[in-house]
């Protein structure tokens, strides 16, 4: 497939993605502001629908602010232009469109999986083997969550859809051991990229917390540098709860990039604007389902498309 395809097919499977949240937030505001005059009562109404999808004071504050600056220096006389400044400020609020996610070689590149439980770290990791898998990479899968049989088996299972290969112990063997494992196997196979699965951690479990900057320190030995990426998976479903849940991974492990999940089966896909409002670090990736082809690059523009737009077209 070449790129023209892909961004068109990115775009169409982000749009069914986020069909519920675009019927939720989307409808609301479309409702709210299509073919009226602006009125200043209309500032109570944004607030309330904003709150209503979960965007967490902050950022609605925020974003209210900014949006409340562009008015009152553009001075729209209808409710459909503000609309379009609040689509403005929604994109620059997401922050710089990402480079697409390529390997430089001289790998092998280490990954770190990490996030709250059920977050959907294990699929994830699956998805991006395969990801790069097609892209002609060689990639190894570490089963560095140990609690549960279970969670070796789905990440085999990754693996063998994938075609990737997984290095993985008996249930309740030390996570760090797995990982170095993991480092072992990618520098004698010469891969490209390894990415490390590690269990669901809560936040209230400190001693979770210390296994997984175990698993770090045991990355940091074997590869000075490693791990490259240290991807927070958040659950888009669990709204400003999970972001709070998701805050103890930043103080506890060097965050590089958000997978946002789940966006497919939620209307708080609004999340995504709190996300970076409050964490700080970008969102990079977003699931929009369960198969292995459901993991799309973030583009802040066609996101804010996806709920907001009236028009077809991907913004590239
Ligand atoms: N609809 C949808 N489901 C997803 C997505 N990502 C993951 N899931 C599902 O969410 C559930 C949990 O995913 P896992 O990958 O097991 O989550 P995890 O973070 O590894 O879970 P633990 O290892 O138990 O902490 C599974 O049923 C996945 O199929 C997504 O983008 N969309
Ligand atoms: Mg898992």
């Amino acid at each position: 497939m070449d790129e023209v395809d892909n961004v068109a097919n990115f775009w169409e499977r982000l749009k069914q993605g986020m069909a519920r949240t675009r019927t939720g937030l989307g409808d609301r505001l479309r409702t709210l502001f299509t073919g009226r005059e602006w009125h200043e009562d209309l500032w109570d109404e944004l607030e309330e629908v904003l709150y209503e999808a979960d965007l967490g004071s902050g950022t609605i504050e925020y974003l209210l602010g900014q949006l409340r600056k562009k008015v009152q220096q553009e001075r729209p006389k209808t409710a459909d232009q503000v609309l379009q400044q609040l689509f403005e400020v929604m994109v620059a609020e997401l922050g710089e469109p990402r480079p697409a996610l390529t390997l430089d070689p001289g790998g092998p590149w280490i990954w770190l999986m990490v996030g709250v439980n059920g977050t959907g770290k294990t699929t994830t990791a699956g998805k991006f083997a395969y990801l790069l898998q097609q892209q002609h990479k060689t990639v190894i899968l570490g089963a560095a969550d140990t609690f549960r049989a279970a969670a070796v088996e789905q990440l085999v299972e990754w693996g063998r859809r994938a075609g990737v290969e997984v290095v993985h112990q008996a249930s309740g063997a030390d996570p760090a051991a797995v990982a170095y494992d993991t480092l072992r196997a990618a520098r004698a196979r010469g891969v490209d990229l390894a990415i490390i699965d590690t269990a669901g951690r809560l936040q209230n479990k400190v001693n979770l917390m210390l296994e997984l900057q175990k698993i770090r320190r045991v990355v940091e030995r074997e590869y000075p540098g490693a791990p490259h990426e240290v991807w927070l998976v958040i659950d888009a479903t669990t709204g400003q709860n999970g972001l709070s849940q998701a805050r103890i991974f930043m103080d506890s492990v060097k965050v590089t990039g958000i997978v946002l999940t789940k966006l497919d089966g939620t209307a708080k896909g609004g999340i995504a604007l709190s996300i970076y409002h409050e964490l700080g670090i970008p969102i990079r990736y977003v699931g929009v389902g369960e198969t292995a082809q459901d993991l799309l690059p973030f583009n802040p523009r066609d996101y804010v498309r996806a709920i907001l737009g009236d028009d077809n077209e991907p913004s590239r």
